[in-house]
């Protein structure tokens, strides 16, 4: 009983969050632009393990399993200057799939994330991608094989040939992708991961701050 109470308060308060557009761990810094990111996928594949080891360098083996979705704020120094990551971890549970579309809608870019350990998780991804197209359309998709410390260099090789032969199979060209092995234990690939997310999403920013520009001056007669 007290479980369903308290997950009850979870989800109300992250949906909560999400209707107010308020940020539950950090206020918005209005003076960068900010992107909303989501991580999606099975449960237990790692996301809250990768949200930990991006916010706070830290891993726990005893993660408890996500209720709802949580949101922390990040901020990024790329080449093109600096942005914002609203970062939205949800739960790969299957009791919480009908509130899931609540967690993706004007999502900037996605996180599909499996374990390296698990092909069902990364068969599943379809079914991800799928619901996550309903309810946006991300500038910018990483595909994530995480928990690679469970694995050989060769068998970590093999699986990320599976990723991308998955990804030809199942996204469409035009979306701007890539494909990491991750470790939210070593932190393997952690920096990588977010080092692309912050950085197109920032060029992204810069053309069509450009676009706009040109526009404006091709408005004008001087
Ligand atoms: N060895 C290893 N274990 C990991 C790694 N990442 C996560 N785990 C473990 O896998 C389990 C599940 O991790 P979570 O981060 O809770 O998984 P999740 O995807 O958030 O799961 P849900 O919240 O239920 O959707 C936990 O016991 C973690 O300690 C990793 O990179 N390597
Ligand atoms: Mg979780």
């Amino acid at each position: 009983m007290n479980f369903l109470k308290k997950s009850f308060a979870i989800v109300f308060a992250s949906v909560f969050s999400l209707c107010t557009g308020f940020s539950v761990s950090g206020a918005p810094d209005t003076d960068i632009p900010t992107y909303k990111v989501v991580l999606l996928g099975d449960t237990s594949v790692g996301k809250t393990s990768i949200v930990n080891r991006v916010k706070n360098k830290y891993f726990s083996m005893g993660e408890e399993s996500t209720v709802g979705g949580n949101c922390t704020t990040q901020k990024f120094d790329t080449p093109s200057g600096e942005v914002g990551l609203d970062i939205w971890d949800t739960a790969g549970q299957e009791r919480y799939r009908t509130l899931m579309p609540l967690y993706f809608r004007e999502a900037n870019a996605a996180v599909l994330v499996c374990d390296c350990n698990n092909s069902n998780s990364l068969a599943n991804l379809a079914y991800w991608f799928t619901l996550l197209s309903e309810c946006c359309c991300p500038l910018v998709i990483a595909v994530v094989g995480n928990k690679s410390d469970e694995l050989s260099e060769e068998l970590q090789n093999d699986f990320r040939e599976k990723l991308m032969t998955w990804v030809n199979d199942n996204i469409p060209e035009k979306i701007e992708l890539s494909c990491f092995i991750t470790s939210a234990k070593t932190g393997y690939g952690i920096l990588e991961l977010t080092g692309y997310l912050a950085e197109s999403l920032a060029a992204h920013n810069s053309a069509e701050s450009l676009a706009l520009e040109e526009k404006s001056r091709s408005k004008c007669s001087c």
